[in-house]
């Protein structure tokens, strides 16, 4: 099979130009930090995303999310790019790799996991997916959260405080307790299907899910291609996933 020597090729052969984010949409992930795309997945992917999730919480047990923890509250799922073909169509969306690109310049995967809030759980500190605050701009990591339930503010939807990547702070440089509410949070909230990109240096959180059933979602996550990924995917991925992925894709994973 044929080689792909770089991300421009790469984007190309995935289908994504500059015109795959609209201007519109440009300035939104530029300026706030976040893009909602609303109603982004078929009904036919939700329900498959959903159905395979499900089945592997099932299948796993105990063990499920072991090999990137993701803290108490929560159900988890990770290393799905090996856990099932429907999950790799995820990894490619072209709106996404087209946002990954603009913040982050060239990348690679970084993880797809699943997050789901439990009743009565799910509240985080705001953060930002890195160790501290960043020189606007010196962006590390993109994240985009699929939703696989609506997400409401009852819940447990991703709060985010637009704008707050650019400004070369951390949270506790201007919250004595990063669980407080923020008073320009704005919750991302939006019907199933839909995604939500956000640039991982925006200060965002899980928030408490009030009902009686879990808030599920997938994060697929890009970092720097010069950053170490979450989780390694050349030392996991399965030769059946190898074998059936296009160069591209290959290239975009970094095996
Ligand atoms: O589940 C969410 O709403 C956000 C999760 C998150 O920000 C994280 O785990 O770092």
């Amino acid at each position: 099979m044929q080689t792909v020597t770089g991300m421009a090729e790469a984007l190309a052969d995935l289908g994504v130009t500059d015109d795959t984010l609209s201007a519109e949409e440009k300035r939104r992930l530029d300026e706030d930090g976040f893009l909602p795309l609303i109603g982004l997945m078929s009904a036919e992917r939700l329900a498959q995303l959903r159905e395979r999730t499900d089945e592997l919480l099932e299948l796993e047990g105990a063990q499920a999310g072991h090999e990137t923890p993701q803290g108490g509250g929560v159900r988890a799922l990770a290393d799905l790019l090996n856990k099932g073909e429907i999950f790799e169509q995820v990894m490619v969306e072209p709106k996404v790799l087209a946002a990954a690109h603009r913040v982050l310049g060239d990348f690679r995967v970084n993880s797809l996991n699943y997050r789901g809030s439990l009743p009565g759980q799910g509240h985080q500190g705001l953060h930002g997916d890195w160790n501290g605050a960043v020189e606007p701009g010196d962006f590390h990591i993109l994240n985009s959260m699929w939703m696989l339930d609506d997400f409401t503010e009852d819940n447990g939807a991703t709060r985010a405080v637009p704008g707050s990547h650019r400004s070369g702070k951390w949270p506790t440089d201007e919250m004595a307790d990063p669980a407080d509410p923020h008073p320009r949070q704005v919750y991302l909230t939006a019907p199933a299907g839909s995604v939500v990109i956000f640039n991982s240096h925006v200060w965002h959180g899980g928030t408490l899910n009030r009902t009686d059933k879990p808030r599920r979602g997938m994060t697929m996550s890009y970092c720097r291609r010069d950053e170490p990924q979450q989780l390694d995917q050349a030392a996991h991925i399965r030769k059946v996933v190898y074998d059936r992925l296009s160069p591209a894709t290959r290239f975009l994973l970094d095996v």
